[in-house]
């Protein structure tokens, strides 16, 4: 039997499926992703844009760099899957836009953003037109987890209680580098079955593994 209607009957036999997904689940919608030839930090430290410390010694280039990300959202839109929860690292809201239940937003939200200092909210224009947060002129920035913070709790333990709970977990377009994401594949006692165009170093612990680009597949199991 194929992978690919291997995967299909682990999904009808399911009675609990969670993805954990990340940036290869957007590249097909037009994003790209971070760490691919094309990705946003192939040839970078994503630590000198993406964290707290570039935030606050360069500020302009990571105003520069966010602002690129929020622009290139306008010419992309989802595609949709067949996932019941959805544990996501990725920050652009597709998940949501393609009517999902149940998503967890473990890095964040690139659409919000607020104020370093103050936390108060702010709409995304104000950041992209540069401006300082009204109440305090702190800087804005926006709301995704930098390298170096915190993963909001709430969607943290949410995430959990499904891993825990799923009989099959999807693994999607990521490469799996980043912690604490990274471990959640181990959390679950169902099977974990990984798509993604490329290996990853945690393949050999999956149940399944299926190569290829991930709207394409989901669009297959879905017919
Ligand atoms: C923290 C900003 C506690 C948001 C991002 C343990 C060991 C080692 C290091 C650490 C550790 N624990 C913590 C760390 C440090 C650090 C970390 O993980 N470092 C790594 C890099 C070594 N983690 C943290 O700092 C985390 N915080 O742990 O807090 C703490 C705090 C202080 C002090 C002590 C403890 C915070 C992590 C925040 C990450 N934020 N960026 C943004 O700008 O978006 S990371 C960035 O990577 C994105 O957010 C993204 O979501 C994430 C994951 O990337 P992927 O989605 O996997 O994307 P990637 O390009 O890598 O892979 C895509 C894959 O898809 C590829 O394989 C490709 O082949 C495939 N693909 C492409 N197209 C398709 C496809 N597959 C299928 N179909 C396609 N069409």
């Amino acid at each position: 039997m194929s992978d690919l209607l291997t995967l299909a009957r682990w999904i009808k036999e399911s009675r609990y499926t969670v993805a954990l997904t990340g940036a290869g689940m957007s590249t097909e919608s037009g994003l790209p992703d971070f760490r691919s030839p094309s990705g946003w930090w192939h040839n970078i430290d994503p630590r000198t844009v993406a964290s707290v410390e570039a935030l606050e010694a360069d500020y302009p280039l990571f105003h520069q760099f966010y602002s690129a990300r929020i622009r290139a959202l306008a010419d992309s839109k989802p595609h949709r899957g067949l996932l019941q929860g959805v544990a996501t690292q990725n920050v652009d809201g597709f998940h949501q836009q393609a009517n999902q239940q149940r998503v967890h937003e473990l890095h964040g939200s690139i659409r919000k953003v607020r104020c370093h200092s103050c936390e108060r909210q702010a709409d995304v224009e104000s950041f992209l037109t540069g401006q300082a947060c009204p109440a305090c002129a702190g800087r804005l920035r926006p709301g995704v987890v930098l390298f170096g913070e915190t993963l909001p709790e709430g969607a943290w333990s949410q995430a959990l209680t499904d891993l825990r709970s799923a009989e099959l977990t999807v693994v999607v377009g990521t490469s799996l580098q980043v912690y604490p994401v990274a471990q959640l594949p181990s959390m679950t006692p169902g099977r974990v079955v990984m798509l993604n165009l490329e290996r990853t170093e945690q393949d050999e612990r999956f149940d399944l593994v299926l190569s290829g680009k991930a709207g394409e597949l989901l669009q297959q199991l879905n017919s």
